[in-house]
């Protein structure tokens, strides 16, 4: 029986036990560039003890951010400055990873902490968004994006493609794929945001095509021994959760096909109008449900905040990978408290020996 503080085998990455950190958006970058915040805060949650520390969000284009202040891995430029941050992590023996994404109806926001809506188009903040079809959110994002014509299908993929180059030549282990929370991809995939009639609207097959490919695109360019995976908004709560969550089931069958490892399950924010049932571990259900018909390792997010909580979903095979997200903000050393309520026998080897040593001193 696996418990949370094993270690993880994937491909040829093993992380040191199942505990990830999820991507959190720190919006704090200036073009794209990460800085001093992004080194103090990722070292941070790396020597916490977590196995896998995933970065916010990275835009593959300058139109591609939520915001002016998301980071970016479109330039070489900001390629060479994720090495440091790289290295801080692997120091602490996690493992590096990164989430690629690209914005697009929900581009050209405010950080949340100035508004959390979208940029006044006449405000050279901004940017005009784009997605499959002209078609806005609405609620804090009413901008109408432009419908993407096939030249810009093809050019984003490349853009992911690109990034996904770079990411590898930073040494990033892991790479995960942004299909969720109605974001582009998301957006190709949901039929609230999706209205197009060529081969990229109209059937699940249609709908899922821009997903597929820039997969396939990416997996050619991403190293065999390394994991992809992608977070992907599997249901929307609604109210047609049932038909959502079996066509993406479908999709992800699909996903495996062309070479995802790993599937971390979230939901679509495609629609103002979800009524989303929160509540401690909801989405784990539906992320077993997706890694039993799917037949792929899968982690979930979302109101897993206590130690033996991620560790039960561990045990019981409900996830292969506790993914904690606010919990860790609130304390990096989240994962070193778990260990030492669950008496993992590796309880103080998940700190740095400086810590450690001081802590197992003068009790
Ligand atoms: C921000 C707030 C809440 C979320 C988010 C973000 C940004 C990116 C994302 O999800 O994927 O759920």
């Amino acid at each position: 029986m696996p418990t949370l503080f094993d270690p993880y085998t994937l491909k040829g990455s093993t992380l040191r036990n199942r505990i990830a950190v999820g991507p959190m958006c720190q919006y704090q970058a200036q073009d794209g560039m990460p800085n001093d915040w992004h080194g103090v805060h990722y070292a941070s949650l790396a020597r916490g003890g977590a196995g896998l520390v995933t970065l916010e969000a990275t835009a593959v284009s300058p139109e591609g951010r939520i915001t002016p202040h998301c980071l970016g891995l479109w330039n070489d430029e900001q390629a060479q400055a994720y090495a440091p941050i790289v290295a801080s992590i692997r120091k602490t023996g996690a493992t590096p990873g990164i989430q690629i994404a690209h914005a697009g109806r929900k581009a050209s926001a405010n950080v949340p902490w100035e508004g959390d809506d979208h940029i006044a188009p006449s405000d050279p903040r901004g940017w005009q968004p784009i997605a499959p079809s002209a078609v806005a959110f609405g609620a804090n994002l009413p901008r109408v994006p432009h419908e993407m014509t096939l030249e810009d299908i093809e050019r984003v993929k490349n853009d992911f493609v690109a990034a996904a180059v770079r990411a590898r030549d930073a040494g990033f282990e892991w790479l995960m794929l942004h299909f969720a929370h109605g974001y582009l991809a998301q957006s190709f995939w949901s039929t609230h945001s999706n209205k197009r009639t060529d081969r990229y609207g109209g059937s699940a097959e249609n709908r899922g095509r821009f997903l597929l490919e820039t997969l396939a695109a990416v997996r050619a360019v991403w190293p065999e021994d390394r994991p992809l995976s992608a977070r992907f908004g599997v249901i929307e709560f609604d109210g047609n959760d049932e038909q959502t969550l079996e066509e993406s089931i479908t999709l992800v069958r699909k996903m495996k096909e062309h070479g995802l490892d790993f599937l971390d399950v979230s939901m679509g924010f495609s629609t103002p109008d979800a009524t989303i049932p929160w509540g401690a571990g909801f989405m784990t259900p539906v992320a077993h449900k997706v890694r039993q018909e799917a037949g792929l390792p899968v982690t979930t997010s979302w109101y897993i905040s206590e130690g033996r909580q991620a560790d039960a979903l561990i045990r019981n095979e409900i996830v292969d990978v506790a993914t904690i997200g606010r919990p860790l903000l609130a304390n990096p050393h989240w994962p070193h408290e778990a260990a030492r309520i669950l008496h993992a026998k590796n309880a103080t080897t998940i700190l740095p020996p400086s810590y450690a040593w001081w802590l197992a001193r003068y009790q």
